[in-house]
Order: structure tokens, then sequence, then C-alpha cells
């Protein structure tokens, strides 16, 4: 016997009958017969019960973790809810869970089919199009002329260099690389920022911006019980579903004015002003998700009175330093605005963009502390929360950040490289422009496009107009009528802009 079925065959005893075990009773019924039965049999009936505990397991846990709150409140998910469907029972013998499986029924019936990303899903539907004018402009990603994906040359070097050190693999730390944290901080606050020396910031290594995020709503929901996350009307679609699936409440404050097509600043300040005291803003550092629309210095320094005087907690995600402008440091200037100001606050970062490193999900958590003690105890919450969740996050990316900023060659480089992207996206913006301008005789006014900066152009186009773009030409982008410029290539302008017009013109 295996030392598997041995160590079953002692855990093994009989319980008591369920009308609802009918299965298992009838292997108990045969395996009582102890005498007439072979060890083939016996085997088969333990690894038969090792498989209905391990699936009644795995059924439980679901329903008990992996599913917001959200979803079950609103009564979409109904496992557990009807026995004879779901075909798992507890038994009260030993607190065990049981089942009995009847044939071709899942336990899995009572989960229903989740709707797709709304970003993330447009690139699953872009690749299941084999129409040769497809376009792809649904997720922020950035491409080449070519419309081919880039990795940066800075990169290349910096992956080099890690094979020629031939690095190990071992864990990180729970917090992280200790380079990466230094030089993601110094880039973000600048590396002179008084508060780095005064240890005021508490940085963690995390999962891309998306999981920096959840570690800081994890964080807000642990410590500040009740209070409210104010985001943007509209802001990037999965910071609701982050809020949600850490139990934070969150509303929106208005910013964006379809009449201007420019920021409603009158309207933001007034709705943070009337956030309960204490509430944490959520604030895009720089080229706001999805329109595109940053507040001017003057403007910014108006939020920070506000929410000074609210005693709120600035939140800022900063997923595209450098994109906006070319420039880090000025990228960087609302957050360090706010920091001059002595004020406490979070700044979640993302290496997707700036150094194209999407799938090596690397980003960092700061929390801007009053005091160094405080930051102390800040970091040692935030790796108590990461360790159950992901234990310790990937080390490649965080090298490549920290060869890059840490090499002075390196750094020079990635800023005309990260130039040279945001040029480009820049000069698609133009060509928009100009082939909307030129063909459309509506004498609409197309320039709103320039005054957006950053990777996406929020367009204006509905959700009917934006299916339009899709189903007849085949153009992909988001049904909030985003378009990601670093998406578009020079030459695919015009056939770009002729969808939009007949879009806008054609389909109300
Ligand atoms: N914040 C904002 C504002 C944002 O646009 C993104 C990504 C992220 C955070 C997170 O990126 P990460 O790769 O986790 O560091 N936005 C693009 C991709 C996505 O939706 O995941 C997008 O809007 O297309």
């Amino acid at each position: 016997m295996s030392i598997l079925s041995s160590t079953l065959s002692s855990n093994y005893s009989p319980q008591p009958r369920s009308t609802q075990e009918h299965h298992r009773d009838l292997y108990i019924s045969v395996d009582s017969n102890a005498a007439s039965h072979s060890r083939a049999h016996r085997r088969q009936f333990l690894l038969f019960q090792m498989a209905s505990t391990m699936l009644s397991l795995a059924s439980a846990s679901a329903s008990a973790s992996s599913l917001s709150m959200h979803d079950t409140l609103k009564g979409k998910v109904k496992i557990g809810s009807n026995s004879l469907s779901t075909g798992f029972v507890k038994t009260k013998s030993f607190g065990r869970v049981s089942m009995s499986v009847a044939a071709n029924v899942s336990r899995f019936e009572g989960i229903t089919m989740a709707p797709p990303d709304p970003i993330l899903g447009v690139s699953e539907a872009f690749r299941a199009d084999t129409n040769d004018m497809k376009l792809n402009l649904g997720v922020g990603a950035y491409r080449t002329e070519e419309l081919q994906p880039y990795v940066l040359d800075v990169v290349k070097k910096a992956e080099n260099l890690m094979l020629q050190r031939g690095e190990n693999k071992e864990y990180l730390p729970i917090e992280g690389l200790a380079a990466f944290n230094k030089a993601t901080a110094e880039l973000l606050f600048g590396a002179d920022n008084p508060l780095l020396k005064e240890q005021r910031v508490a940085t963690v290594q995390g999962l891309s911006g998306t999981g920096s995020l959840r570690l800081a709503a994890a964080l807000i929901e642990r410590y500040f019980p009740g209070a409210k996350v104010l985001i943007s009307s509209p802001t990037w679609g999965n910071h609701k579903n982050i809020f949600n699936d850490a139990r934070v409440p969150w509303s929106e404050y208005r910013y964006y004015d379809p009449k201007t097509v420019g920021l409603d600043f009158e309207g933001m300040i007034a709705d943070i002003k009337d956030a309960p005291e204490g509430s944490f803003i959520l604030l895009h550092g720089c080229a706001h998700n999805p329109t595109g629309i940053d507040p001017t210095p003057d403007q910014w320094e108006k939020i920070a009175d506000v929410i000074q005087e609210k005693n709120h907690i600035p939140f800022f995600d900063v997923a595209y330093q450098g994109f906006a402008s070319g420039s880090l440091d000025t990228d960087a200037a609302s957050v360090r605005l706010f920091a001059a100001r002595g004020m406490e606050l979070f700044v979640a970062q993302s290496y997707s963009k700036n150094l194209g490193l999407y799938a090596e999900r690397i980003g960092a958590m700061n929390v801007v502390c009053s005091s160094a003690d405080a930051a102390v105890r800040v970091k040692s919450q935030l790796k108590r929360l990461a360790r159950p969740m992901y234990s310790n996050p990937p080390i490649h990316g965080a090298k490549i950040v920290a060869n890059v900023v840490g090499d002075p060659t390196l750094f020079k480089e990635w800023k005309a490289e990260m130039e040279m992207m945001a040029g480009r996206i820049k000069n698609v913006r133009q060509k928009l422009f100009d082939s909307l301008s030129a063909k459309d005789k509506s004498g609409k006014d197309w320039s709103f496009i320039l005054k957006q900066i950053g990777m996406f152009s929020f367009t204006g186009l509905n959700k009917a107009q934006s299916e339009n773009m899709t189903n007849k030409w085949h153009v992909y982008l988001t049904k909030d009528g985003r378009i990601s410029l670093a998406g578009l290539s020079l030459a695919k302008c015009e056939y770009l802009a002729d969808a939009i017009i007949d879009s806008f013109h054609n389909v109300s």
C-alpha cells in the first residue's frame, strides 16, 4: 500500500448515514463488507473520498473568499444555495464537507458567466477579428509605427547586465527589492527630497500599478473602516473594481465636462469639499485616464487647499510618469507639490507604460507619513497585508528598474527613449486632428484632441458610436469612446478619421 493510501486508510472512519449521501453510502456499504472486497476496490473508494473532499473544500472556499461582497450582496452568486444543484452538503459528524455526486451536474452550476473586462476584453475581441484593417486602440499599450510591441533598448541592456552577473532567483523580501524601492521613491519625489532623508516614506514593491492600488485599498479597509474613497468621474475602469473587491466604499467627484470637453474644475472642488472629512481623494498624477485632461499647476494648488482644509488624504495613481510630457520630473510635479506642503499621502506607481514592462508587473506603493516612526509602522502593515495575498513580489522587473535608474548612462538613455515614445504619440495626435479637420466638412471643432495629453484621446463617441467603430470599421476601443493613440500609426490616421466621422455623424 502506498503512503497516500495508508494515510487515508488510517484516517478513515465510517460516517453516520445521511439521506443526502446516497453515492457515498453506496460505497460505504460495499466497503463495510471488508472480507469480500479487494485492495483495488478499497483504493478506489479512498481516492473517491479524497477527491470528493477536495472538490467540496474548493467549492466552499470559493464561496467564502474569492467572490467580492459586491457580487454576493447583489445576489449574483448562488453557490451553495441549493445543495441538490450544487451537489454538496455539510455533514455534522466531524464538521467535514462531504458531497453527493450526481451524473452530469457540475458543482459549479451556480457560477454565472462573468462579463468580459471593459479594457482587456477589447484585446480578446481584437484577436478574434480576421479583418486586415483591424486596429486595436483599446488597451493603453505602446506600439511602434509598424504597430508592433516595443521593448525598450535600455530594458534589453539591463537584462543583458543581469544575465552577465548571473543573478539568482531567490525570494525577495515581502517589501520587495531594496534597490528598487529606493530608486522608485527617488524617481517619484526627486532624489534630493527631504522626505527621503527623513525616512518618512513607506515604500513597498507592488504587483505593478493595479497590485499597488489593491494593497493600499486593503490598508484603507483595515485601518480606516468606513472611510470613503472619492474617484473622478470618469476614471480608469478598474478603480471601481479594486475598491469594490477590497470592500472600500467609494463615490465620484465631477471631473469631465462634456460641454467644454474639459475639466469641470468647479464641480470637482465642490464635490471634494462635500466629502466626509478624512476621505481619500484618488487623483491621477498626470495624463488622466480616460480623458487626457489634467489640472493646471494653479488648479493643483487649489485642489491641495481644499484637501488640506477637509483633512482628506490624497491618493495619487501615477501610471504614466514621463508619458504625459516626456519628462519624469514634470509629470511628478503634482505629487511633489502635495508632498512639499507636508501632507500625508498615498502614491501608487506603475512601470508598465514608461518602461514598457507591462507583463513584468512592476510598481510600488508609497505612503508619505508625518514621521519616520509612522512610516516604519505603515510599512510593517503593508507587508502584513501582502504576505497572505502574494507572499512577495517578482524580481525580474524590479532588477530592470533598479539597473536602469541606478546607472547614469542607462537612465539618460531611458529618458531619451521615453521622449521618443511620447513624441510619437504627439505626432499621431496631430495627424489625427489634421485628418479629422480636413475630412469633416460639418465644421465640428476637433481641437480638443490636441488639448488632451498622454496615451489616450477621449473622442466623445458614445456607446453606439463606439460599437459602430468596431462592427463596421474593425477599430477596437473601449465603449466610453476612449482611443489609445499609443496603438495608432501615422499611416492609419486617415482610416481612423473616416471611421470616427462616419460614427459621429451617422450613428446617434
Ligand atoms: N492606473 C491607471 C490610471 C491605469 O490607466 C492603469 C492601466 C493602471 C493604473 C494599472 O496598470 P498596471 O499595468 O497594473 O501597472 N491602464 C491600462 C491597462 C489596464 O486597463 O490594465 C489601460 O487603461 O488601458
